[in-house]
């Protein structure tokens, strides 16, 4: 299967199981036009059903990741069309994505482009990552998560500063609050995040998938109702062929050899 570059977007690969998406519009600072977020969704439908993707990379510019919603779009939209808009389906699809997705950031993330981001499963952040929320800045709010995964990510106290007073946050404040997994030097941000994406995409598929589903469900669910999801998904797992054949192949010191069964 070959991968279109949409318009705003850079697809490369897959190599090695890795699919890497790149937004590419800085003569916008990567806004997150609606087709642009079309495009994105329709390369996950894509990867989420080609056995050929195991993890996706997903990154922006040097300076910017991505500078938010597309303000020249929002302008144009009074309350009738935001309500009716297509936006909120698109950021949930991206959600559902049932494979790893690995964010490399460096520079800017505002707005939009935070909250694109914060759909990633592990996020590596260059030296010069910025995370923002200035949607107040314009008298609105975050409308795709900035609210919701962010407070989870960083507490409320940081979430509400970023979220009232419009301040960013460094790569390293990032780390310590936990939003970023990782900080790399600038240069070195997207072969890191490309280092665990192919190490991610060497493990047993299906584990791989039910792993993620059971970390999201801790979002979602009370630690009991959790505690059921993650034991169904260790369940299911035992009966697959990936399993038995990790286990013998520790036993018989050799390397696994997965067949995604
Ligand atoms: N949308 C459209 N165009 C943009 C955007 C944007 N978000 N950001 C920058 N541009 C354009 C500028 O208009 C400018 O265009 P032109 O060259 O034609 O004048 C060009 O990009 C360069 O911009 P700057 O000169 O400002 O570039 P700098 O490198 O000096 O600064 C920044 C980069 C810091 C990223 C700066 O551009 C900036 O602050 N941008 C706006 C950031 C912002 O306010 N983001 C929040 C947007 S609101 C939002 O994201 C809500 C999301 C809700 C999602 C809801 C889904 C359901």
């Amino acid at each position: 299967l070959t991968y279109p570059s949409p318009e705003g977007l850079l697809v490369a690969g897959p190599e090695a199981g890795v699919l890497e998406i790149r937004l590419d519009r800085p003569d916008a600072r990567n806004a997150l036009s609606t087709p642009l977020l079309r495009g994105i969704v329709a390369l996950l439908q894509q990867a989420a059903g080609d056995d050929a993707v195991r993890c996706v990379v997903l990154t922006g510019g040097d300076k910017v990741f991505a500078a938010g919603a597309d303000l020249a779009e929002m302008a144009s939209k009074d309350m009738q069309a935001v309500l009716l808009e297509e936006r909120p389906q698109l950021f949930a699809a991206i959600g559902r994505f049932p494979k790893p997705v690995v964010g490399a950031v460096c520079g800017y993330a505002l707005g939009g482009g935070c909250e694109l981001v914060m759909h990633a499963d592990i996020i590596i952040a260059g030296e010069s990552a910025q995370f923002g929320q200035p949607e107040i800045n314009l008298g609105i709010i975050p409308g795709a998560g900035g609210t919701q995964r962010l407070t989870h990510a960083v507490g409320k106290s940081l979430a509400m500063k970023m979220v009232l007073a419009g301040e960013f946050i460094s790569a390293r404040e990032a780390l310590a609050a936990g939003l970023v997994a990782e900080v790399a030097a600038d240069d070195a941000c997207l072969a890191r995040a490309h280092e665990l994406a192919r190490k991610i995409a060497g493990k047993a598929p299906l584990a791989v998938r039910l792993a993620k589903d059971a970390v999201l469900q801790s979002f979602e669910t009370p630690l009991a109702a959790g505690m059921v999801l993650e034991r169904r998904n260790f369940v299911v797992l035992a009966g697959t062929d990936d399993r038995n054949e990790g286990v013998r192949a520790f036993l018989e010191k050799r390397k696994p050899v997965w067949t995604g069964r």
